[in-house]
């Protein structure tokens, strides 16, 4: 009789073991963790598309439901998504903003709806405190910096004594625009052998860093020295601009370009790059683990940076990894 009792009672631990697992299995597989609203600029660079694609995999690996609107490179469209994620009662409002202001309205309805709000890549600029969480994105006044100091080390090298730069820029009032032409700025200022003949907005746009390529070929033709570009896609599109005036990137002028993507690192190997800084668009793992932090009512950092190298032609490129965006 014992002998049995014994079994019964280990039958129904190892009952209790299963069903325990197996809720809590069914918890974490059934409802997701949390409710995640982000929304996201578009889709203007290989950059951006590499960052939705990250937090999507991101917010899958963390179990996270996650509502992702592509505002199409309208803010006004952000501020719309932003709305129907309180309306939604979502647990997190994440958001890449396209440029810093005018964000004070919607992050107060969002502050009263008592959700937190994580700022994905850039940063904003509000008059009232405490409308957002954290910042999750990268240093862009240190990607400025270390652009120029590739470019003084490059200039050391070469010899030259005197540099005309032309500067094609991100979106105006946007957080990397702002940040990346400071750090560079800041780094060259006292360098006398340098000149900066013009700095154009490019938006981070392909078809726009062509057309302002073309605007500064015919502007200063030959006395450019250094192209400084905020992003891959608009050195993508000056690239063939100075070729058709009959220049060689990378020797004629030294071209110096932000992101790190693949098709960047591929031209720096061709010789047509000169140096490329990382900006990382692998955000995803830093949200959903904010996020996750905030939603159990713990503290989060108020910044987080992700570590970034430069890529240039003072390596070998061909050992440079595939990039993966
Ligand atoms: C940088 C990101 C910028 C990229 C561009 O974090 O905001 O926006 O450098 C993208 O490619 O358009």
């Amino acid at each position: 009789m014992r002998r049995q009792l014994k079994h019964f009672m280990v039958i129904c631990m190892a009952l209790v073991v299963v069903l325990a697992g197996g809720c809590g299995k069914g918890t974490e597989q059934g409802s997701p963790e949390l409710l995640l609203g982000f929304s996201q600029i578009g889709a203007e660079s290989a950059w951006r598309i590499g960052n939705t694609h990250d937090i999507e995999e991101q917010a899958e690996k963390y179990s996270i439901s996650l509502m992702l609107e592509n505002a199409n490179q309208k803010q006004e469209n952000q501020i719309a998504a932003i709305r129907r994620f309180i309306a939604y009662k979502v647990d997190v409002i994440a958001f890449s903003p396209i440029v810093e202001d005018g964000w004070d309205n919607v992050l107060t309805e969002a502050k009263n709806a008592g959700i937190p709000v994580i700022l994905v890549d850039r940063d904003i600029s509000t008059e009232q405190e405490g409308l957002t969480t954290c910042v999750i994105g990268a240093d862009f006044y240190k990607e400025g910096v270390m652009a120029a100091e590739y470019l003084l080390r490059k200039i050391d090298g070469l010899g030259l004594e005197h540099v005309n730069i032309v500067e094609i820029t991100g979106t105006e009032n946007s957080t990397p625009m702002r940040q990346r032409q400071a750090g560079f700025m800041d780094t060259i200022v006292e360098d006398e052998r340098i000149n900066i003949l013009e700095s154009i907005d490019g938006d981070f746009l392909k078809s726009r860093g062509a057309e302002c390529m073309r605007f500064l070929l015919e502007t200063y033709g030959e006395s450019i020295d250094v192209v400084f570009s905020h992003n891959d896609e608009m050195t993508l599109g000056a690239i063939p601009e100075i070729e058709k005036a009959g220049f060689v990137p990378g020797k004629d002028m030294i071209i110096i370009s932000i992101d790190a993507g693949q098709k960047a690192i591929d031209v720096l190997k061709e010789g047509k790059i000169n140096c490329v800084v990382e900006c990382t668009p692998k955000l995803g793992k830093e949200l959903m683990e904010t996020a996750l932090k905030l939603k159990a009512g713990k503290a989060v950092d108020p910044v987080i940076h992700p570590v970034e190298q430069v890529f240039s032609d003072e390596q070998d490129p061909a050992n440079i990894e595939p990039r993966g965006y």
